[in-house]
């Protein structure tokens, strides 16, 4: 193993260890906690301030990374959801230590905690952070064959949204064609098609987050 693959090994492992703390510690709140992986771009903030309309009877926080600047922060915090911006200057991903710092900063104890994640479909499936699930939102705008050119982050996923279809007919994306490269790396997590800008397709998403919500507070039972 030479120097370079050994220091990673290394990183990965330091990682994984405060990842089974924070997992642990959520787990013994009852916390659904979702990290939210996709391209800059792709539509993160945007489902998430849809999403957060929806969902006013649950408690919720967010912890908002991004390499530079509070902009998402500052959107997230326009609808009163108490959120802490994570600044990596530099680093294309979230790691579990910074999300341990950053959660006990915030003090507080949610029933769901999103964790938008660094734009970026590669690194950030390799960190884990102690989620309870990986949410990996892509856009019709990047294009159909996302799955099948990332298929370690599509296999790592919880659920898969699939977003910006409002713009679908704009665009040569195939759905058909996405499902087939995502089904093929992962039979099991559910896909939902969505705009967040028109809030088409918004409610099966819904539906899945409030059940795992109940999810995680059963099986603390
Ligand atoms: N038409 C349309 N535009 C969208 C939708 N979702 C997001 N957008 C637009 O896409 C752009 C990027 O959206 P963001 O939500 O900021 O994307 P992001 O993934 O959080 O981006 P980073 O945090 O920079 O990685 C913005 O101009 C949004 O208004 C959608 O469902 N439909
Ligand atoms: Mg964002």
């Amino acid at each position: 193993m030479n120097a370079e693959v050994r220091l990673m090994k290394n990183m990965l492992e330091a990682n994984d260890q405060v990842a089974a703390n924070n997992r642990d510690f959520f787990a013994s709140q009852d916390m659904l906690v979702l990290n939210l992986i996709g391209s800059p771009g792709a539509g993160k903030t945007t489902l998430l301030l849809a999403t957060l309309d929806q969902i006013d009877d649950y408690n919720v926080a967010v912890l908002q990374g991004d390499i530079e600047t509070n902009i998402d922060a500052q959107r997230v915090a326009q609808t009163g959801t108490p959120v802490l911006q994570l600044n990596t200057h530099g680093a294309c991903h979230l790691d579990a230590r910074l999300v341990q710092q950053g959660f006990q900063e915030m003090s507080i104890t949610p029933d769901i905690l999103f964790i938008e994640n660094i734009g970026n479909l590669v690194c950030p499936a390799q960190f884990d952070l102690g989620e309870t699930a990986k949410v990996v939102v892509v856009s019709v705008t990047e294009g159909d064959d996302k799955p099948y050119k990332y298929p370690a982050t599509f296999h790592c996923a919880g659920a898969v949204i699939i977003t910006k279809l409002d713009l679908l007919e704009h665009t040569d994306f195939s759905i058909d064609r996405f499902l087939d490269g995502f089904r093929a790396v992962n039979k099991v997590a559910p896909c939902f098609p969505v705009s967040a800008r028109t809030g088409q397709g918004l409610r099966p998403w819904l539906a899945w987050l409030k059940e795992q919500c109940s999810k995680v507070k059963t099986e603390a039972v």
